[in-house]
C-alpha cells in the first residue's frame, strides 16, 4: 500500500489494525520529535511520540500514558490534527495525531533513543516512517500549525 491509500482502503483488508496515538507538541516555533530505539519496529527512525492504545483505554488516555512512559512528561491532549492508516509488510496501523500541551516536565528519552525540538527547516533532516509522510507535508506547508497549544 502506498501513502496515497485512503484510510478506508487500508482498513478494509483482512486482519488486525493496531490503534496508535501520537502527540504534536509545539513550543515557540519548534516541534517535539523522538527517535525509536534501534531494536523496535522501524528502529532508528524519528517520530511523533506515542504508541499503541491499550484495550479499554481511550485514545487520549493512551497518549497521556505513552508520553509519561516515553518522555516523563504530563500533557493535555487537544485537537485531532490528522489520522492515517498505513500497511507495513508486517503490520497495519491506524494513527491519530493529536495536538498536545506540555503541562509538566521537560521531555527526557526514557523509552526512546533520543528527543529533539525541531524548526520547520530542520524537519527534513530527520528520517520518519512512511506513515507520517502526509502529515510532514502539511507541517512543511501550513505554518499555522506551528502555534503553541
Ligand atoms: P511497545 O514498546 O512495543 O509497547 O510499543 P508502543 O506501544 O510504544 O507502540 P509502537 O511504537 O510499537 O507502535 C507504534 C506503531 O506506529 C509502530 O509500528 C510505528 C508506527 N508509527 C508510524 N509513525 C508513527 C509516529 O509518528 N509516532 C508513533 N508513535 N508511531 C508511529
Amino acid at each position: 500500500m502506498s501513502d496515497a491509500d485512503p484510510l478506508p482502503a487500508v482498513l478494509a483488508a483482512e486482519g488486525p489494525v493496531l490503534p496508535v496515538v501520537a502527540g504534536l507538541v509545539f513550543r515557540q516555533g519548534r516541534l517535539l520529535i523522538s527517535q525509536r530505539r534501534p531494536d523496535d519496529h522501524l528502529g532508528g527512525l524519528w517520530e511523533f511520540p506515542g504508541g499503541k492504545v491499550e484495550s479499554g483505554e481511550a485514545p487520549t488516555e493512551g497518549l497521556c500514558r505513552e508520553l509519561r512512559e516515553e518522555l516523563d512528561v504530563e500533557v493535555e491532549v487537544g485537537d485531532l490534527i490528522a489520522e492515517v492508516a498505513h500497511a507495513y509488510p508486517e503490520r497495519r496501523v491506524r494513527i491519530q495525531f493529536f495536538r498536545c500541551r506540555l503541562l509538566h516536565g521537560e521531555p527526557m528519552p526514557r523509552h526512546c533513543a533520543a528527543v529533539a525540538w525541531v524548526t520547520p527547516a530542520e524537519l527534513d533532516r530527520y528520517p520518519f516512517p512512511a506513515a507520517d509522510a502526509r502529515l510532514l507535508e502539511r507541517l512543511r506547508t501550513e505554518p499555522g500549525l506551528w502555534r503553541d497549544a
